[in-house]
């Protein structure tokens, strides 16, 4: 698959895109595998706070094989090209509202996340929302991406902020700019999604710098390093070089998360 250059500047100018069905006829062997996950991992997810596995799809060796799936794959290099970095992701049961943020905010290099959501989702029962356009870095000053506080700001709900809702059905798959300002309100006690982080390849100091910062953002989850030995040592070639790069620069990795094992009690949620 490729996107087309109207869904490439669509991405470029919103900051997202939603493929309904784009693994609609994979979704029931995903659905097993993620719940193979978390029965395996012994998280019970008794609904009161989020419960999140990272890295997830690393976790089993066919739901790596998401990477090399020609959708997910053409999804994905069409947005950062064909060497684009596999970063990991987490699985997810969430529990409630997730409130405005995005997911750090790179003004420097290309990231990309990649969202599966296993259940039906409407706009007020947890689907996501994006306030399109708030990942641009060449937007400044643009109070959107203070949605968190909207009640100060603009005298209204979080859930009030204008967004598109992007509803989806188990199969459908979202992406976006780890920029853009996303949350989700509504949901239930047990809300399944999982993720793909990706960016595209690093050529300069600076990008490199940037991913080093990225990589160092697993340590939080106790991790050594970026991806699982399963990903690795079942990568074909193709695979591999969307690996290569993250592994050449997580040297930092086992250091930072030695300290957050003393500092924290458990790994973080998310
Ligand atoms: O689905 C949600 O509640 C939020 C998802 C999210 O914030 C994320 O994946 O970064």
């Amino acid at each position: 698959m490729k996107l087309s250059p109207q869904q490439l500047q669509f991405f470029e100018t919103f900051g997202y895109l939603h493929f309904p069905g784009l693994v609609k006829d994979e979704v029931d062997w995903i659905i097993e595998e993620f719940e193979a996950i978390f029965a395996a991992s012994g998280q019970v997810h008794d609904g009161t706070q989020r419960s999140c596995i990272v890295p997830f799809i690393d976790q089993r060796e066919r739901l790596c094989t998401l990477l090399d799936h020609p959708s997910i794959d053409g999804l994905i290099s069409s947005i950062l090209g064909p060497d684009f970095n596999y970063l990991g992701g987490d699985g997810n049961f969430y529990t409630g509202d997730t409130r405005w943020h995005s997911d750090g905010f790179h003004s420097i290099g290309k990231y990309l996340k990649v969202a599966f959501y296993l259940d039906p989702l409407t706009s007020d029962t947890g689907s996501l929302r994006v306030i399109p356009g708030s990942h641009r870095v060449d937007v400044e000053g643009w109070s959107a991406r203070q949605a968190r506080d909207a009640s100060e700001l603009w005298g209204i709900s979080q859930q009030m902020v204008p967004h598109v809702a992007l509803e989806t059905q188990p199969g459908d798959v979202a992406a976006f700019n780890h920029n853009l300002m996303h949350a989700s309100f509504g949901g239930s006690t047990a809300r399944r999604m999982f993720t793909i982080n990706c960016c595209a390849y690093c050529h300069s100091e600076e990008e490199i710098e940037e991913l080093e910062k990225f990589v160092a953002g697993s340590a939080r989850f106790w991790k050594d390093q970026v991806h699982s030995e399963i990903m690795r040592s079942t990568a074909s070639p193709s695979r591999m070089r969307h690996l290569q790069q993250a592994m050449e620069h997580e040297s930092h990795l086992p250091a930072l998360a030695a300290k957050a094992r003393a500092e924290m009690d458990e790994p973080a949620r998310g």
